[in-house]
């Protein structure tokens, strides 16, 4: 459905039609919607996926599922009359979009009350990120007016900057990845006016804030702070404008990135963080507590050996110490004493005894990242929380939600893939679980509620690797909570070797230890592998139990606790002496389970809405089509299947009314208008044309095609006809003429 000349008969016919645009079976190049194709193999629709990404048409269907392939620039598919375009109107009128998901997503909100949440999944750098932000600017566009409602709208849409500048950063995959998970609930009152909005945050990545890989960044707001921020500010910081001279930013040897503007994004950063309604004492109080954390990790210790024969250690940069305790307000002895000795009561003869023993260098600069990752991890969850308090619903009455995901995609390095990969793949798996459960729960539901017979179609169950990890007493997450609470002879070592003893003869996990790896030179003895749904990765099990442990000694959440800058006091309550409690919190691993099972749970009381975003290649060009890269993709998100799974029974469906419309000038019963129900309509029009019974069925309110043949008949039909009545008419106004 291509070729110079059907495309100039397409666009003379769409203009023929009321002005209105091709719609998705008119589509310019390759075929709008995968279940179109024919043959359908996954050659077929890597080809078609390819054709419309080079013709910048990056938005396919499959069913109602959209698939988007990252341009990697600016293509000319986003505009305010574009989002004017697509208001209103049903999927399949107009050319492939989010816009129309979101528009579908929205209206069925407003007047069907479903509440609805849009799922966007894909590898790291597909495009999520961007794609939520096009589907929040939609509804922000199509939905009420007025200055409160502007307000909110606003505010919501400020929130993104704000936690990207926080939350994102350069990795070798994306420019700007996203190292926390986000979910947001925007909320509308009855009229479909929002009222609000609620953010949860997932698990952000760390351990960036005090290491990077070599050619990757770290949170971009240090960046931003260093080039954007004005002398003035710099001054009152007391940093320096030169990133190099931080350990925290010059170890990965990467600070300056083309594609970024640092100091213009620290401008929208801060006048971002200005409407959502941050005051300026707030504003600047975050500052403080990035440049602490900065300034800190310039902290150096130099070991001795003590009087008692321990190690120990001094600071040797005590002016840095001093200038970080002068701007959170802490005292400089007793942050030094933190920072250079451990703390702990033990129970011995039932009384508790404090005990001191000293860090040696090694050990302090430890205990010091420790504290700067609370600091920045904890900031970022008061960041969250404080934009909640601003977007907030305030009014009590019934509220209808959208929900937007937007996750790290999957991500797998070449070397060091570590716990924080874990956590994210595994997001990810649990994410493609609910795909492959709501695709098919969806689509046998069509089914039933039409009243039409329905036939299984196979597919690949990911639900045995989540089990694999988050199984109680034998997943990898219960081991590993079990080597921390061992404490004392534990080791990431232990930890791999109980993985090797439980989970050996899993088929998606390996190790060295396991019969057909033992000479896999390519799996190193200290890491473990598993054949995620998107692919193998090796996890080295370095770090596992400590991240999952996550620890701050006692001393330094107390330390800044007792300090009188008000925001630092706010992120360690823990620091309160009056709060101690015995209890150990859950592990960080045992807390994200829980909180993506929640978010599941969440997702599933809504109604679905996808965009399944893929990677063209992996060098983020705009001109290249990696067939072998978007083929593994195909491959892992189970396009084909979905696509089998949606024409297994029917190719196409509609509801009765539209597809008479459609239609109706291929018969002279039902042309120019049909005044009884659609629905006999339709049938009147389908017995004139000879279409056999057998290739359609008439469920309650629509009509299925099972074959696509079928439909592309009546198109080729419909064609004819309109080029017939467009000849007619020109010979009319020659007449009038
Ligand atoms: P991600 O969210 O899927 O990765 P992003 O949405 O950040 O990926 O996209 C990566 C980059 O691709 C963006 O910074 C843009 O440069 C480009 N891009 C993506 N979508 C579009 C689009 N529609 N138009 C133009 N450019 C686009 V990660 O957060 O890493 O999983 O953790
Ligand atoms: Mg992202």
């Amino acid at each position: 459905m291509n070729g110079g000349g059907g495309k100039q008969r397409r666009i003379q016919q769409a203009l023929f039609m009321n002005g209105h645009t091709s719609n998705i079976l008119e589509s310019m190049v390759g075929v709008g919607d995968m279940v179109l194709l024919d043959p359908l193999t996954e050659e077929a629709c890597i080809n078609n996926l390819k054709r419309r990404f080079y013709a910048e048409d990056i938005y396919t269907y499959i069913g109602q599922v959209v698939v988007s392939v990252n341009p990697y620039k600016k293509v000319p598919l986003f505009s305010p009359s574009t989002i004017q375009t697509y208001r209103g109107r049903n999927l399949y009128e107009l050319p492939p979009h989010i816009y129309a998901i979101a528009d579908d997503a929205y209206r069925s909100m407003r007047d069907r009350n479903r509440d609805q949440c849009v799922i966007i999944t894909g590898e790291s750098g597909a495009g999520k990120t961007e794609a939520s932000k096009i589907v929040m600017q939609y509804v922000a566009a199509v939905c009420g007016k007025g200055e409160e409602v502007d307000r909110v709208k606003e505010q919501l849409l400020q929130s993104n900057p704000v936690l990207e500048a926080f939350g994102n950063a350069k990795t070798l995959r994306n420019d700007n990845s996203s190292r926390f998970g986000k979910y947001m609930d925007i909320e509308f009152d009855f009229k479909g006016d929002p009222i609000g909005g609620v953010i949860t945050n997932y698990l952000l990545e760390k351990s960036r804030v005090v290491r990077q890989t070599e050619g990757e960044r770290n949170f971009h707001i240090f960046y931003q702070l260093l080039q954007g921020a004005p002398q003035s500010l710099l001054n009152k910081l007391r940093l320096s404008s030169t990133c190099e001279k931080y350990g925290y930013l010059n170890q990965s040897h990467c600070v300056a990135v083309d594609t970024i503007d640092d100091a213009a994004h620290f401008q929208v950063t801060e006048n971002a963080m200005r409407v959502i309604g941050f005051t300026e004492t707030e504003i600047t109080q975050v500052f403080e507590v990035v440049a602490a954390v900065l300034k800190l990790g310039n902290t150096e210790f130099e070991s001795f050996i003590s009087f008692n024969g321990t190690e120990a250690c001094n600071l040797t940069n005590e002016h840095t110490i001093e200038e970080v305790c002068k701007m959170i307000q802490c005292d400089p002895e007793q942050l030094k004493q933190a920072l250079t000795n451990r703390t702990m009561d033990i129970c011995i003869t039932g009384l508790a005894e404090r005990v001191v023993s000293t860090l040696s260098s090694g050990q302090a600069v430890y205990a010091r990242d420790a504290l700067c990752k609370a600091m920045y991890s904890r900031l970022f969850s008061w960041l969250v929380g404080r934009i909640n308090d601003s977007i907030k619903v305030r009014s009590r009455g019934k509220k209808k939600v959208m929900g937007v995901l937007d996750i790290y995609g999957f991500e797998v390095f070449e070397k060091d893939n570590n716990f924080e990969q874990f956590v994210i793949n595994y997001c990810n798996e649990k994410l493609q679980q609910i795909f492959i459960e709501l695709t098919l729960k969806e689509e046998q539901d069509e089914y039933v509620q039409e009243g039409i017979e329905w036939t299984h179609i196979d597919y690949f169950n990911n639900s045995i690797i989540c089990q694999l990890i988050e199984k109680k007493n034998t997943g990898i997450l219960a081991i590993l909570d079990e080597e921390c609470l061992i404490g004392g002879n534990a080791s990431d070592q232990s930890f791999l070797n109980k993985l090797n003893e439980v989970c050996i003869r899993h088929e998606h996990y390996e190790s060295r230890k396991k019969k057909s790896c033992r000479s896999d030179k390519t799996l190193p003895y200290d890491c473990f592998r598993l054949r995620h749904y998107a692919g193998s990765v090796t996890y080295s099990v370095q770090g596992f139990l400590d991240k999952n442990n996550d620890l701050l000694f006692r001393g330094l959440s107390q330390t800044m606790f007792g300090c009188d800058h008000q925001l630092v006091k706010k992120l360690f309550p823990d620091g309160n002496p009056r709060r101690q409690t015995k209890k150990r919190p859950p592990t960080a691993g045992t807390q994200f389970k829980n909180s993506v099972a929640e978010l599941m749970k969440n997702l599933l009381a809504k109604n679905p809405n996808y965009i399944r975003c893929i990677k063209p290649n992996d060098v983020k060009s705009p001109n290249m089509f990696d067939d072998s890269v978007v083929r593994h993709q195909v491959r892992y998100l189970g396009l084909m299947e979905n696509v089998r799974v949606r024409r297994a029974g029917y190719a196409y469906r509609q509801p009765y009314d539209q597809c008479l419309q459609r239609y109706k000038m291929l018969c002279p019963t039902t042309w120019p208008n049909w005044r009884g129900h659609p629905k006999e309509g339709l049938q009147t029009l389908l017995t004139h044309l000879r279409v056999k019974p057998a290739e359609y069925a008439k469920g309650r309110t629509k009509l299925f095609i099972r074959n696509p043949r079928t439909l592309f008949d009546l198109e080729e039909r419909r064609r004819d006809k309109m080029e017939d009545l467009a000849i007619l008419i020109q010979k009319v106004f020659r007449g009038w003429r």
